[in-house]
C-alpha cells in the first residue's frame, strides 16, 4: 500500500516535469529579429531600435533568425563597430527579404552590428538560465552599452576625417601605420572588379611634396586617378588589401575600426548609371 502511494507520487512528479519543462524552455530555443525599416539611415541607434529586439535572449543551442524587412541590404556581423569582427558569425550582405540564422552553442553575450551601417548594433544573450535574463536590468547591460557608445563616437569622429566608398565588396577596416606612412584599406567580399573612392584628410595622411600618393593593390603598384584629396583606385575581384603611401601618417591613428563605409551595392550604382543615360535625350 505504502509502496503504491510512493509510486504514484513519483509518476506524478515525472509527469509534471514532462508537462512543465517544455513550456518553460520552448520560448527561448528560437528568436526572430528584424532588421528594422529605415535603419540604413542613422537614428535608430538612439533607442536601440536598429535590430528588434535589440537584446534577444536564447537558451544554449538556440537559434536566432534575422529577417531583413528593410529596403536596404544589411549584414549581421559579430563584434563591435569599434573593434571590428570577432569572427563568431558573419552573414555577409543579407538582401532585402532575406534571412540569416545562427545557432548559439555557448552561453555568453554576443554583440553584433551591420558592416554597411555600423550604427546598427544588437545583442544576443545566450544562457541556460534564461528566466533570469529577462529580469536583467540596465545595470548589467551598462558595460555593453558603454562600449557601443564609445564605438559610435569613434566612428563618427572618423567619418568626419575620411570618406571611402567601394563598388564591390565591403570595407572591413582602414588601418594607419606611421612607420611606413601608409593607410591600409582592408576589403572583404570583393567578388567583382571595383573601384575604391577615398577622400583623404591631411590630418591622417600627408601626401608627398608634389601632392601625390603612391598606391599598392595587393602589394603591387597600381595606376589610379587623383582629384585633389580624392583618389579613385581600381581593383580586381578578390582584392583584400589596398595601401596608400604618403610622406606621413598620424601616429595616434592606429587602426580605425569599422568605418565609414560605404557600400555599395553594385546593382544600385548600375541602375543609377543606366537611368542617367536614359534621361539624357529627354533633357
Ligand atoms: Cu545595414
Amino acid at each position: 500500500m505504502k509502496k503504491s502511494v510512493c509510486l504514484s507520487f513519483s509518476l506524478l512528479a515525472i509527469f509534471s516535469l514532462i508537462v512543465v519543462a517544455p513550456s518553460a524552455f520552448a520560448d527561448h530555443s528560437k528568436v526572430d529579429i528584424n532588421m528594422v525599416v529605415g535603419s540604413s539611415t542613422p537614428g535608430c541607434e538612439t533607442n536601440n531600435m536598429c535590430y528588434m529586439p535589440y537584446n534577444a535572449a536564447l537558451d544554449i543551442g538556440g537559434e536566432a533568425m534575422w529577417h531583413n524587412v528593410d529596403t536596404m541590404a544589411h549584414t549581421v556581423s559579430s563584434g563591435t563597430p569599434a573593434e571590428g569582427l570577432d569572427d563568431v558569425f558573419d552573414s555577409s550582405l543579407v538582401p532585402v527579404g532575406g534571412m540569416f540564422s545562427y545557432k548559439f552553442e555557448e552561453a555568453g553575450t554576443y554583440g553584433y552590428f551591420c558592416m554597411v551601417h555600423p550604427w546598427m548594433t544588437g545583442i544576443v544573450t545566450v544562457s541556460a538560465e534564461h528566466e533570469e535574463m529577462e529580469e536583467m536590468g540596465h545595470e548589467e547591460m551598462g558595460d555593453m552599452e558603454g562600449m557601443e557608445q564609445s564605438g559610435m563616437t569613434g566612428m563618427i569622429d572618423l567619418s568626419d576625417q575620411l570618406t571611402a566608398t567601394v563598388t564591390s565588396g565591403v570595407i572591413h577596416h582602414i588601418g594607419g601605420n606611421t612607420d611606413d606612412a601608409t593607410l591600409t584599406v582592408h576589403l572583404f567580399s570583393a567578388d567583382d572588379d571595383g573601384e575604391l573612392k577615398i577622400t583623404l584628410n591631411s590630418d591622417i595622411i600627408t601626401p608627398f611634396d608634389d601632392g601625390s600618393y603612391f598606391v599598392l593593390v595587393n602589394s603591387e603598384e597600381t595606376d589610379f586617378k587623383q582629384m585633389g584629396d580624392t583618389l579613385h583606385i581600381p581593383y580586381e575581384a578578390g582584392t583584400e588589401k589596398i595601401e596608400i603611401v604618403g610622406s606621413y601618417a598620424v601616429p595616434e591613428f592606429g587602426t580605425i575600426a569599422m568605418i565609414i563605409l560605404a557600400v555599395a551595392i553594385v546593382s544600385i550604382i548600375a541602375i543609377t548609371a543606366k537611368t542617367k543615360t536614359a534621361l539624357i535625350p529627354k533633357l
